[in-house]
């Protein structure tokens, strides 16, 4: 392997990880200072709904309106009965249902299994044949038995779903649901008007990707309210942004800065998500999450006007770049990689090492930028030095001379994440960028992506290489063909092409509400009065 020829990193010093123990406590306590109140809204169903089979659905399972919501007080239920609750859009909350027996007498208990569904296949859930890779606790099946009705009862556990489907298992007469309310939760609890200058179908999305983030901010901002619930340093990075143009609610996101700095490891490296409940610490942490801290802080203290917060993370965000520079060889090979896992995108087959690098170099850009704003010019210039040095390999290494493309990993791989990176990094200049995009589209066996977090960094590629109507039109194509679907928030992973991947082993695992596909609301807040693309 080649050795590392030694390049000058800034100093930056002012972690001392001796003292780690009482900074995590001091970040720890910062964090718990800034918790939301939530906000509530009660919700009640749209209509009653019953499923249908639909080969155009998403898993084959469609939903259609049966009854009025106002009816569902006169419905009587035996043994036997099933009910789907349509709540007209997704949610997170909690669900309080009343019930009385028709003729008042409740001499044993009554049995229910709820199931909350953010799509309508989840409504045909059946136990037995879940194939996850992943705890099936995640699932939201209840069953339930209530002593005394007249009465209503309140689920303790949070739900993310737009259904609610109420089987009757046992009863000791006919069971009459008086309501069924879902007090809803979110630091806020509302959606922003869509801008008046987008099209009808631009407006859905984007208030299909407010409605994401809005079901995203609970006492943190998660990936997903479904499962698991979890601040990721890569969901919050796209969260962020998208929230400093629509909710700026910046305390939330100093609230998720200051949890994921009090879960440093003993090196100074931030996790790639963290718990809120105190004493519990994950154990995973994504390189290339750590490196999108610097761009984190740089925008966020843009965004908010709070220079203190950056002052007070400066150290912490070179750190990561510091420590990245453990995994660097001058081939443009990856060194030591056992213990982490590189994410950039789901896809197995992704040789990620370019990426890496070029994520790497993204994190330098924003430092030296830090640097600038918080007037460390030495600081700057070093951050810089190592830019260029870390550049021109990547160039010589990376770069196919004959086609322009950066090719990663032993195998030569051409991949769009590798462009893609490869364009935000500064790597590629805007004309070698669009030269390389377009070719993602016309070569065959180019790994491409079907996640929506890769595809934003697609859709700030094509702003920097200056094809706004590219990114425009990706929106239109892939987000739009999720509302297309029937889509009110937007899934964690979509092929338009009919064959979107199933994760974790199951459909049921899946997110329909995921925080990294929310990022369409950011092209679309700012396509002000550019000109409409057909
Ligand atoms: C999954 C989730 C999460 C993401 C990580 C890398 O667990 O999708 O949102 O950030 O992967």
């Amino acid at each position: 392997m080649d050795q590392v020829e030694s390049i000058k990193f800034p100093n930056v010093g002012k972690l001392d990880f001796k003292s780690k123990k009482e900074l995590r406590g001091e970040w720890r306590r910062k964090a718990d200072a800034l918790i939301p109140e939530l906000q509530h809204k009660t919700v009640s169903p749209a209509s009653l709904a019953e499923l249908a089979n639909d080969p155009e659905a998403w898993q084959g399972i469609g939903i259609r309106p049966e009854k009025k919501a106002s009816e569902l007080p006169l419905l009587e239920g035996g043994k036997g009965k099933s009910l789907i609750l349509d709540f007209g859009e997704h949610h997170v909350g909690y669900f309080v249902l009343s019930m009385h027996i028709a003729d008042g007498y409740c001499d044993s208990p009554v049995f229910l299994r709820l199931l909350a569904a953010e799509l309508p296949f989840e409504l045909a859930y059946k136990a037995e044949n879940f194939k996850g890779g992943l705890s099936q606790a995640w699932i939201q099946e209840e069953f339930i038995k209530i002593d005394v009705l007249p009465g209503s009862i309140r689920l303790p556990r949070r739900y993310a779903c737009r259904y609610l489907r109420i089987d009757v298992l046992a009863t000791p007469g006919a069971l009459i649901f008086d309501s069924v309310a879902f007090d809803t939760v979110s630091a806020a609890n509302y959606l922003p008007p869509a801008p008046e200058h987008l099209s009808a179908l631009e407006k859905e999305i984007y208030t299909a990707g407010c409605r994401t983030l809005r079901d995203c901010m609970q006492t943190c901002f998660v990936d997903r309210p479904k499962r698991d619930r979890r601040l990721w340093l890569g969901d919050l990075y796209l969260e962020a942004k998208v929230n400093a143009v629509t909710y700026r609610n910046f305390r939330l996101v100093e609230r998720c800065l200051y949890l994921l700095a009090a879960d440093i490891d003993e090196r100074g490296m931030l996790p790639a998500c963290a718990f809120e409940q105190k004493g519990m610490r994950t154990k995973c942490f994504i390189p290339d999450y750590s490196l999108l801290f610097p761009a984190l802080l740089l925008e966020h203290g843009k965004a908010s006007g709070n220079r203190e917060i950056m002052e007070e993370f400066y150290p912490l965000a070179a750190h990561q770049a510091e420590l990245f520079q453990d995994f660097l060889q001058e081939d443009c090979t990856l060194r030591n990689t056992g213990s982490y896992w590189f994410f950039v995108d789901h896809d197995a087959k992704l040789e990620k090492e370019t990426s890496e690098f070029c994520i790497y170099l993204f994190a330098l850009r924003n430092l030296a930028e830090l640097a600038r704003l918080l007037n460390r010019e030495d600081d700057k210039a070093e951050f810089l030095g190592n830019y260029s040095h870390w550049r021109e390999i990547v160039r010589r290494k990376t770069m196919d001379p004959d086609t322009g493309l950066l090719l990663s990993g032993k195998n030569r791989q051409i991949s769009e994440a590798s462009q893609i990176w490869g364009v935000l990094s500064g790597v590629l200049n805007a004309g070698e960028g669009r030269r390389a995009l377009a070719k993602m589209k016309k070569l065959p066996d180019v790994i491409r992506s079907r996640n929506p977090y890769l595809l934003h960094y697609l859709l700030e590629a094509y702003c920097i290489c200056g094809q706004e109507e590219k990114a425009y039109a990706l929106i239109r194509d892939y987000w739009g063909g999720m509302i297309r679907l029937g889509a009110d928030t937007f899934w964690e992973v979509f092929d338009p092409a009919g064959s979107s991947p199933v994760l974790y082993g199951d459909a049921h695992l899946v997110s329909a509400c995921h925080a990294w596909s929310c990022t369409p609301c950011l092209f679309l807040q700012k396509k002000g009065s550019a000109p409409e693309i057909s």
